[in-house]
């Protein structure tokens, strides 16, 4: 009697504390709009051949993963409307990882430790070929804890059906000094050479960014390691952690995660930072006898430095493909219009093409390409081949569904920009600050090469356009070029209350040959480009209102002073994967 007492004491001081204190939201949550049903759902923006739901909300892609021959994607989904909340596990299932069909919700609230949310988490394939998902809920106290999902029949191909077992759930609980707000994410687990399994959990301490560590033998009980396998301070909340081993020597091969300690092997760390809505990574060593990673010293670890895109891209997730023994990314594309915006449309929160991703040869970054099953999208090719573009010139792709476009073009600056003396230095400034380069010097600016790129969107006298362009500059004291990669969205629209920030980054392409190339998919209201064959992607949302239809246009321009060759345009009107 009296420990019940004590217990309900207990429970009632707990409930309490979390009363007043909250639990802190990863998402801005509208509680009055959480629920408003969408009555229509607005076609106008909705993309073609990205990934979305028929309506309401979602944010991340979950536990993606080919099993006997299916893909399989999960994703963070609002079942009664457009804006965060409610979070159930909606399910896909495609042959292509293109073409989708849309199942009931995989996982949803319905027990103690899962009853206000499933929040994300991602999928491990066990040796004896079961799939098992780890997913963070939060429980009755609206503490994060970490649960375990398994299918229920597994010999149906779309794995419709998923039980949480209630004598193992929750499998890890925020014990021990652990901030019950800031504990979620769990990753892909790996099988260590001693047999026993591991998983990384998001966290912080502090304002200290964590990737806690767990261990198991059985995949059910899980002890958390004294010690993380990595931290970095000043981060804040680490989530969606992503740990993946890649192969060195520039080789597409993507590696299972139990590729570790191995002669070119290197590592990635991937962290979603909340504070910042953003994401970096850095390559590094797993170092087996410490249980540790360890980021290159050249790295910058967390808060700037290496992104997957400099765009929009949130709360990414890689998976191994075996039978094609690659690696897979995918990212959530939020929206850049407003809450309303959203609730009027109906829908919000695209997720971005699932990108092959590999270490580049030089070994300083990742490169990623969207996959090839893409291409079987693409239908009628426009090409332009040879065409000089003089300073000042614009250039129409003609003939081409510039709404829906997959576009490749090489530029060639003729020959290595490090000869050539019409090429300005770059200000000691812009090093660190990509991005406000390209807000400050945005296309209007003339340097000595670039701007030049591509204006995509655009209506036909520009009033509306969204340019992906780069500017070459010389860096006399690091000896190179630098290549600057801008997606500028300040005129994609005639449109208020957008976020139209530009985005920039630099592309560590070598330039020897004089030759940039840039692939841009253009869906309705996704610009996602990959700058000199995927070493630097920017993904960003617009929403035209002149440049929709048959009146959008797509052209190639030069602003620079110094005249630059167009190699190749190839352009494909794309197909629709809905
Ligand atoms: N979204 C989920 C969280 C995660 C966040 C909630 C990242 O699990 O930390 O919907 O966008």
């Amino acid at each position: 009697m009296v420990a019940t007492s004590v217990k309900l004491f207990r429970l009632l001081v707990l409930s309490y504390v979390m009363l007043c204190h909250g639990a802190e939201a990863s998402h801005e949550h509208y509680h009055t709009l959480d629920k408003v049903e969408p009555t229509t759902v607005k076609p106008m923006h909705r993309t073609a051949y990205h990934f979305q739901p028929k309506k309401n909300w979602m944010n991340d892609p979950n536990a993606p993963m080919f099993y006997k021959g299916v893909y399989h994607l999960f994703y963070q989904f609002n079942p009664y409307g457009a804006v965060w909340g409610n979070i159930v596990w909606a399910h896909a299932v495609s042959m292509d990882l293109i073409r989708w069909i849309h199942l009931k919700p995989a996982i949803y609230p319905s027990a103690p430790f899962d009853i206000n949310g499933c929040w994300s988490g991602s999928a491990t394939i066990l040796p004896d070929n079961t799939p098992v998902i780890l997913y963070t809920g939060l429980n009755s106290l609206n503490q994060q804890v970490q649960n375990l999902a398994l299918p229920l029949n597994l010999s149906d191909p779309f794995l419709v059906e998923w039980i949480k077992p209630v004598e193992h759930n929750p499998l890890m609980v925020p014990s021990q000094g652990l901030n019950a707000s800031s504990f979620r994410d769990p990753t892909t687990a790996w099988l260590g050479k001693d047999g026993h399994w591991r998983v990384l959990v998001g966290s912080k301490r502090r304002k200290r960014g964590l990737a806690l560590l767990y261990r198991s033998r059985d995949f059910k009980r899980w002890v958390r390691s004294r010690h993380v396998l990595h931290s970095a301070q000043q981060t804040g909340m680490w989530e969606c952690p992503d740990f993946f081993p890649v192969a060195e020597g520039g080789v597409l091969k993507g590696l299972d995660g139990s590729a570790m300690g191995e002669e070119g092997v290197k590592h990635v760390l991937k962290v979603s930072l909340d504070d910042l809505k953003t994401e970096y990574y850095t390559l590094g060593h797993y170092v087996l006898e410490k249980d540790k990673y360890e980021p290159d010293k050249e790295f910058v670890d967390c808060g700037s430095g290496l992104r997957f895109d400099y765009g929009k891209f949130y709360a990414s997730k890689t998976f191994y493909e075996g039978g094609k023994g690659r690696r897979i990314l995918w990212g959530w594309i939020n929206e850049s219009d407003s809450v309303h915006d959203d609730v009027k449309k109906g829908w919000s929160g695209v997720q971005g093409i699932p990108r092959s991703v590999w270490l580049d040869k030089t070994g300083r970054q990742l490169v990623q390409w969207p996959v090839a099953e893409l291409e079987t999208l693409r239908g009628e090719r426009v090409d332009i081949i040879q065409r000089k573009l003089n300073s000042g010139s614009i250039v129409e792709v003609p003939g081409v569904k510039a709404t829906q476009v997959d576009v490749e073009v090489t530029f060639d600056l003729k020959s290595n920009p490090m000869n050539q003396e019409n090429v300005e230095i770059l200000e000691e400034k812009w090093f660190n600050s990509p991005q406000l380069a390209c807000s400050e010097m945005g296309t209007s600016m003339r340097s000595g090469i670039g701007p030049f790129g591509l204006l995509v969107l655009a209506s036909k006298n520009l009033e509306e356009h969204t340019a992906v362009f780069f500017r070459v500059f010389k860096s006399p004291s690091r000896n190179k070029t630098m290549v600057l990669m801008c997606s500028d969205q300040r005129r994609s629209s005639l449109g208020k209350e957008l976020d139209k920030t530009p985005y920039g980054g630099f592309v560590d392409v070598d330039l020897a040959d004089g030759k940039i190339f840039l692939r841009t998919l253009v869906d309705h209201s996704i610009v996602e480009s990959f700058g000199g064959g995927g070493r630097t992607c920017i993904t960003a949302r617009v929403y035209p209102e002149l440049a929709i239809g048959e009146d959008a246009h797509l052209y190639a321009f030069n602003y620079g002073s110094v005249a630059i060759n167009i190699s190749k345009i190839s352009a494909w009107n794309m197909g629709s994967a809905v």
